[in-house]
């Protein structure tokens, strides 16, 4: 069939095909969360219910989409790594960040109700994306470790802050200005002197952060079956291997989670 006069307008598209043999890490982050948290009421500094839903949100991207081996979420952003190997839609970079992120987007608010119960929704959440190319095993290991230790600063910060607003009385400034040029160990005694906290005690979902990977599940089921040489049928019990994303709030900056899961980084990736 011959081409259209319009046709040429498709050299116009750039090539944004993703270098091969990388990792192909999708983050995606709320938009003005500030204001969204403030307005929907989330708990201080830890929203069991938010933080829930975001994982619920990146279970559903793992599944609905290709070739996600491991993902991490805390606060309001969660990280999805593609396999090295992925053909998934050529490798093209807008493919994949626009579909995990208007996947995530989509459930966030389908499932909303679901955690956040007679809350109501009270305008349309946002989220931003961005794409990074990893080249080694150690760079995604390193990759994922900042964002960990992120997760960490943050939440020691945040712990002592609210404690020294909502126990002590300080005003957000005057909290802040206590803080100012602290280091971990003084947060740390600032909790235990003071509120007798011991951080390590923590949830570790607020501490660690989830982590989402593959695991096999053995299912047992009862199915019904009609053997030849019997009359009636049979109840029999099977079991079905499954791979279900189950969610982690462990260390992924040291060696023990990757020696525990190296199907992870597997070559075959
Ligand atoms: P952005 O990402 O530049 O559009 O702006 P924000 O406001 O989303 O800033 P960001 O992503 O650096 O910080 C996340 C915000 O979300 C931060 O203000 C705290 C809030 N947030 C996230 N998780 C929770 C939670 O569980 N409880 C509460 N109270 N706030 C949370
Ligand atoms: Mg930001
Ligand atoms: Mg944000
Ligand atoms: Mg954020
Ligand atoms: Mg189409």
């Amino acid at each position: 069939m011959a081409k259209s006069k319009f046709e040429y307008v498709r050299d116009f598209e750039a090539d944004d095909t993703c270098l091969p043999n990388c990792w192909i890490v999708v983050r995606l982050d709320g938009r003005n969360f500030h204001r969204f948290s403030e307005q929907h009421e989330f708990k201080k500094p830890n929203d069991d219910r938010a933080l829930q839903l975001m994982t619920k949100c990146a279970q559903t991207v793992m599944e609905e989409l290709e070739d996600i081996a491991i993902a991490y979420g805390q606060s309001d952003e969660y990280s999805f790594v593609f396999k090295k190997k992925s053909k998934w839609f050529k490798r093209r970079a807008s493919k994949f960040m626009t579909h995990v992120v208007s996947q995530f987007a989509s459930s966030y608010v389908f499932y909303w109700k679901d955690y956040f119960k007679d809350q109501q929704l009270l305008y349309p959440p946002g989220f931003d994306g961005r794409i990074v190319l990893y080249p080694s095993n150690q760079n995604l290991k390193d990759y994922l470790s900042w964002r960990q230790a992120d997760c960490h600063i943050n939440n020691l910060y945040n712990t002592v802050f609210w404690m020294l607003v909502q126990r002590s009385g300080l005003t957000p400034m005057q909290a802040q200005e206590r803080l100012q040029g602290t280091l971990a160990g003084d947060k740390n005694e600032i909790l235990f002197s003071e509120f007798n906290i011991n951080y390590n005690n923590e949830p570790l979902m607020y501490r660690k952060g989830t982590v989402l990977i593959w695991q096999k599940i053995n299912e047992v089921m009862t199915k019904k079956i009609k053997l030849p040489k019997e009359a009636e049928e049979k109840e029999v019990e099977v079991t079905r291997t499954r791979t279900k994303v189950v969610p982690l709030h462990c260390d992924i900056i040291g060696d023990q989670f990757w020696e525990e899961y190296p199907e992870i980084l597997a070559e075959d990736s």
